[in-house]
């Protein structure tokens, strides 16, 4: 008898499927039409969230993408710049929506390595008043960082942005895909994190688990715009409080379990960093996310990627010689050990392979 491959898939935390309490808690949702406002579960999951970023109010979406456009959407008019990082998720992954959908033009400047932009970056790309230049309006970050280690961005940081933006009337949009994590790696509430910025937008269906969905909190008159935005882009959606029920279960219950991830993580980028021919950056790892670089002169990364597949270890390619993993829900440190093993034996082969 063949026995079943053992898969770890690491390729993202959006892998997460519903839980058993999450999955009771959809069947069962009380349910109304939510455009109307009237959907008891959702309201409660809106007020829930923005409780917990120490926001007003809260709106759901059904997605990170749609919230990032949501609030540029509001916070700018058309032909307005927003500034943001060259690495951002918003400018990277989000198929150019602010500048296609909202006509709003990015500025980008460089992320540094832990995910932050530099304050005088900012500073200078801040347009001054004059008739050949779009208006600057907005500033975006993301925490974490995504594409920069999954870094959290700590709130000493956060301030000084605020205070940057404040110096030129400018609103702050946070892109908190992962804000939980942050506020774990942090040990920090997530309203500390959540406060100097004017709109968050985090996501339930990352490593919180829930199936789908995000919410974008602000304040009432900002979530009032929002709700307008999101009925403009088709994301009204009626009794999504089946939708709102595992939202719920996934503030209240996955939350704490997000540390398990994280020193998954370190376990895996530990593990990985004994490896010859790839590099791994332990000590650059404080959420769920490992960056695995491929050597220049070895395997590429798209090799590696497809042998480790057979192998039932799966991975995201980000780079042509960059390789993403991500831990999650319900990935244990056996399946890290198990990753580890993978990559080990797969790089000797191909080690051997060139030698031979
Ligand atoms: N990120 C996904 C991919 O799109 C790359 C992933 O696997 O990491 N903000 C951040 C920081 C994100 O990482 C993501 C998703 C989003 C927004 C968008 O969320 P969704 O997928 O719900 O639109």
């Amino acid at each position: 008898m063949r026995t079943a491959m053992h898969i770890v898939d690491l390729r993202s935390d959006t892998l997460t499927k519903p839980t058993p309490e999450m999955r009771k808690a959809m069947a069962e949702a009380v349910v109304g039409d939510d455009v109307f406002g009237e959907d008891p579960t959702m309201n409660r999951l809106e007020e829930m969230a923005a409780k917990k970023l120490g926001k007003a109010a809260g709106l759901f979406v059904p997605s990170g993408t749609m919230a990032n456009l949501i609030a540029v959407l509001v916070h700018c008019g058309r032909g307005d710049e927003m500034i943001l990082g060259d690495q951002s998720h918003t400018f990277f992954y989000e198929q150019g929506g602010a500048s296609a959908v909202a006509g709003v033009h990015p500025h980008i400047i460089r992320n540094q390595e832990d995910g932050t932009l530099d304050l005088g970056e900012i500073e200078a790309a801040i347009r001054p008043e004059n008739i050949h230049f779009p208006r600057t309006r907005l500033i975006v970050l993301e925490n974490t960082h995504n594409r920069c280690h999954g870094t959290a961005l700590d709130t000493n940081y956060l301030k000084k942005v605020r205070a940057l933006a404040d110096r030129y009337g400018l609103a702050l949009h946070v892109d908190g895909a992962r804000l939980f994590n942050a506020a774990t790696a942090l040990g920090i509430g997530a309203e500390q994190i959540a406060a100097p910025a004017d709109s968050v937008s985090i996501c339930l269906s990352k490593g919180l688990s829930a199936p789908v969905g995000s919410v974008l909190c602000g304040e009432t008159e900002f979530i009032q715009k929002a709700r307008r935005a999101r009925k403009l882009l088709g994301g009204g959606m009626r009794q999504a409080g089946i939708l709102a029920a595992a939202g719920i279960v996934a503030l209240e219950e996955m939350v704490d379990r997000l540390k398990e991830d994280h020193a998954n993580a370190f376990v895996l980028a530990e593990g990985l960093a004994a490896i010859e021919g790839i590099r791994t950056y332990p000590d650059r790892v404080t959420t769920n996310m490992v960056y695995i670089d491929v050597d220049p002169d070895g395997i590429t990364a798209i090799d590696l990627l497809d042998r480790l597949e057979e192998q039932g270890v799966l991975v995201l390619p980000t780079g042509p010689k960059r390789l993403r993993a991500v831990t999650h829900y319900p990935l244990t440190k056996e399946d890290m050990h198990h990753a580890v093993e993978i990559v080990q034996s797969v790089m000797k082969k191909a080690r051997d392979k060139t030698l031979s």
